[in-house]
């Protein structure tokens, strides 16, 4: 799969890109399984709602399961995030943000790059989001919201807050843009949400602003978020580094791969 000149501008222009039909149902099924037994395994890379029990988010499960781990280097993933990052790529952070159905929280308005820079010494932007939607995005279940092209603004300086929403990662919550600044962007930069089946996929900017909704419909919303940073652009020493759980410290090159290893992602599409 290789994205276009037009599909590469219009990234550089918007800070995201919408691909419906990447997977197809059969692998999708195949995704909710594997979620549904990592989920099982307890541990800090297990965040939950405000009530203490239900998934918010889950990180690493490419280290864990082989489905997840054979995901990221399939080419239909990888390919195109190549290409927009322009560098041999590697997997810097995985996670699945859950949004259950009846309640899934909301996550803050924010920039992923701050965050990367100032917690893991990141040196730049040079690396792509990659989200899969495991379950169809509706206006009902909590999409996330783009301000269209805000990417190109760079990244703000940003306060930690004191009540601090998670110890395990950094929540949006506590790394949020103000709602003055926010107000004042929306004026310039679209809000916009892409939605459509599960299988879509969204590659988006780590700096575009972003945030999203409640859920409060009967639906889930499962979002799987595949980080990809640019092997040279490793962050640099930390004086506290944060768990690999969190920030993944083989940087080696991924390969794509064209033809699955894992069974369950299926050929069908592709042959
Ligand atoms: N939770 C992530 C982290 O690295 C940061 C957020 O959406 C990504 C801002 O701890
Ligand atoms: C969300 O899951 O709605 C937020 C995604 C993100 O911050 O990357
Ligand atoms: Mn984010």
């Amino acid at each position: 799969m290789q994205l276009t000149e037009d599909q590469l501008e219009k990234y550089g222009r918007d800070g995201f890109l919408v691909l419906p039909g990447v997977l197809t149902d059969h692998e999708l099924g195949a995704i909710r399984s594997a979620f549904a037994e990592d989920a099982a395994a307890d541990g800090p890379h297990r965040i939950t709602e405000d009530d203490g029990t239900t998934i918010r988010a889950i990180y690493a499960s490419h280290t864990r399961h082989p489905l997840f781990r054979d995901l990221v280097s399939s080419e239909r993933l990888l390919g195109p995030a190549t290409q927009l990052v322009s560098q041999d790529l590697y997997v810097y952070q995985f996670k699945i943000n859950a949004k259950q159905p009846f309640g899934g929280e909301a996550w803050a308005w924010h920039q992923d790059y701050p965050v990367w820079r100032d917690f893991d010494r990141m040196p730049a932007p040079q690396a792509v989001n990659v989200a899969v939607f495991v379950d169809e995005v509706t206006e009902f279940n909590g999409p996330v919201v783009f301000l269209r092209g805000s990417h190109r603004l760079g990244s703000a300086d940003r306060v930690h807050r004191g009540d601090s929403r998670s110890e395990m990662h950094v929540d949006p919550h506590d790394y949020a843009v103000p709602a003055d600044e926010l107000a004042g962007l929306a004026e310039t930069h679209e809000m916009t949400s892409p939605k459509g089946p599960a299988g879509t996929v969204v590659f988006f900017h780590p700096e575009i602003v972003h945030g999203s909704a409640p859920n409060i419909s009967p639906f889930p919303r499962n979002l799987l978020i595949a980080t990809y940073n640019a092997s040279e652009n490793a962050p640099r020493p930390a004086v506290e580094p944060r768990p690999e759980y969190l920030v993944g410290r083989d940087t080696t090159p991924l390969v794509p791969h064209s033809r699955e290893l894992h069974p369950a992602l299926a050929l069908e599409a592709r042959s």
